[in-house]
């Protein structure tokens, strides 16, 4: 067996020779009923019927090579028996850094000393969203729209718990006691707890319906898509294979989001045509038709938005310019960027709040690198949104649906403690509070969506809400019982 391909005859499937690394063995044997019970505590929570989530059978992909084809299969598995495991793409020969100070050298395969609590941190800032995710989602499957949502919602969840793996494999076979600590603080934390709570803003939120979850896997996963490019850059060569592998599994995430959205848009878009409901902010009348209206994803789409957006950090970051310069952390797409790759003479121009206006101000590069992976995700962003309005533009409907301006509701950075509206004007906090409502989701939103979102389980049915996917997944009709009660 070559280092790459998937030892599965072990409790933890991997590619790293863990059978020949007797520490790490242990090590990660230990952790493993913390995190099953981590697992069971904190993963998916509620019943189909009688039968607890954990117990049922959910048609889910298991990641069974690192080749670019036929990487993952499908089966029928219960949750707490899915199998977690190591996997890092196949090592790139003679690979080199490929930015920052120490660029042209060879990729490390061990800590570089200088760079090690840098290094740690940054894993576990990674590692920490993973299981934050999982617990912010765990209540969802008690509403889920159908089986099918059902079963990519638990998609969704059991590879972010591989992904929490993929830190902690990190940590615990380069960063010895206090990587294993580290991995066991990962477990400790939880989402939205005051005392112990996750590491960054977004991931202390609720993520309490399907509008929410839609919206998270489309804006909040496609920012761990994009610092997991970043980190895929990574001169630290166990770092930039892990990215690069869990980069195939986050594609799926957003997928869900986008599509997700989509459908939502679109039941909303065809109710209101059927119904010859033209105005948008009919409200009573869309909402009586058992459908979202428009306006109201607008305003959960500028939560999330905002919400994500902070999570870059600020525009200009020391931080980041010492993890790009040490060749940790590069930027979006690195090794396809025209430059020097080291940045010391070169400005960028970050967006900026001056003399009343928004400007574009050039500074250091290097101390924009948290606003250019920013402008790079805003960028990425609009894509969905575009698909979304056909939905809308087909029906007939005049309403479009947009990313609020980057200043919006911050609370990190640059536009922190600035009151701008969704079009980007700027007021005063009076105001902008007079008009939270049109801006934010409001509790009545919230109240009409807990009423609205049932679970519905009767496999090829649809909540109201949200329109069928196009195709079924894994090679089955939409209409599978994805996700089943055992000996029924
Ligand atoms: N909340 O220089 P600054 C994902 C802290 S998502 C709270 O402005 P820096 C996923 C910061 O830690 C991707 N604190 O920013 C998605 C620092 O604290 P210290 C997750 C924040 O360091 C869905 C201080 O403020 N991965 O994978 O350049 C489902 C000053 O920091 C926040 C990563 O983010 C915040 N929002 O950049 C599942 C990659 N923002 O050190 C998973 C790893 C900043 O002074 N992390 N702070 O105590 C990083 O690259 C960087 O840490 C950040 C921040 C981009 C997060």
């Amino acid at each position: 067996m070559t280092i790459d391909s998937v030892d599965y005859s072990t409790l933890m499937p991997n590619n790293v020779g863990l059978a020949d690394d007797q520490k790490l063995l242990r090590a990660l044997e230990r952790w493993y009923p913390k995190y099953l019970e981590w697992w069971v505590d904190m993963g998916p929570s509620g019943f189909i019927h009688e039968t607890p989530f954990q117990e049922a059978d959910v048609w889910l992909r298991t990641a069974v090579s690192v080749e670019q084809d036929g990487w993952a299969k499908f089966d029928f598995v219960k949750m707490p028996e899915y199998r977690w495991g190591i996997l890092l793409a196949p090592q790139e020969e003679d690979r080199t850094i490929p930015f920052g100070e120490h660029k042209g050298e060879s990729a490390w395969q061990e800590v570089p000393g200088a760079y090690r609590a840098m290094l740690r941190r940054l894993i576990v800032i990674q590692g920490d969203t993973e299981p934050a995710s999982v617990e912010q989602q765990r209540f969802l499957g008690r509403t889920a729209p159908s089986f099918y949502d059902m079963r990519n919602l638990f998609q969704v969840n059991v590879e972010e718990g591989r992904h929490l793996w993929a830190m902690v494999y990190l940590l615990q076979r380069y960063f010895g006691k206090d990587g294993r600590e580290e991995a066991e603080e990962l477990l400790r934390r939880r989402s939205g707890d005051e005392d112990r709570p996750r590491m960054l803003g977004a991931f202390n939120e609720e993520t309490p319906d399907w509008l929410s979850f839609f919206l998270f896997t489309y804006f909040t996963d496609r920012d761990g898509k994009m610092q997991l490019e970043a980190l895929a850059q990574s001169g630290f060569d166990p770092l930039s294979r892990t990215c690069r592998f869990m980069l195939a599994e986050e594609a799926h995430h957003m997928f869900v989001g986008a599509t997700g959205v989509g459908r939502i848009v679109k039941a909303t878009a065809e109710a209101m045509r059927d119904a010859g409901i033209d105005d948008p902010c009919d409200t009573e009348r869309i909402r009586s038709l058992g459908v979202i209206d428009l306006p109201l994803i607008q305003r959960k789409l500028n939560l999330h938005f905002s919400l994500t957006l902070d999570l870059f950090g600020a525009e200009e970051s020391t931080n980041a310019a010492n993890a790009f310069n040490s060749g940790l952390k590069g930027r979006y797409h690195e090794t396809a960027i025209d430059d020097d790759h080291q940045l010391f003479e070169s400005t960028y121009p970050v967006t900026k709040y001056m003399d009343g206006e928004f400007r574009h101000v050039d500074v250091p590069a290097l101390n924009a690198l948290n606003a250019r992976l920013r402008d790079d995700y805003v960028d990425d962003c609009a894509g969905g949104v575009k698909r979304w309005n056909r939905y809308i533009s087909q029906a007939g409907i005049e309403f479009e649906l947009a990313l609020p301006h980057v200043a919006f509701h911050r609370q990190i950075g640059e536009f922190n403690g600035l009151a701008v509206t969704p079009e980007g004007g700027v007021t005063d906090e009076a105001t902008w509070e007079s008009h939270r409502g049109d801006y934010l989701p409001t509790e009545g939103d919230r109240v009409f969506i807990e009423d609205l979102m049932q679970q519905v389980t009767t496999p090829g049915e649809f909540a109201s809400w949200i329109a069928p996917p196009q195709k079924g997944i894994g090679g089955q009709p939409v209409e599978f019982e994805y996700v089943q009660i055992p000996n029924t």
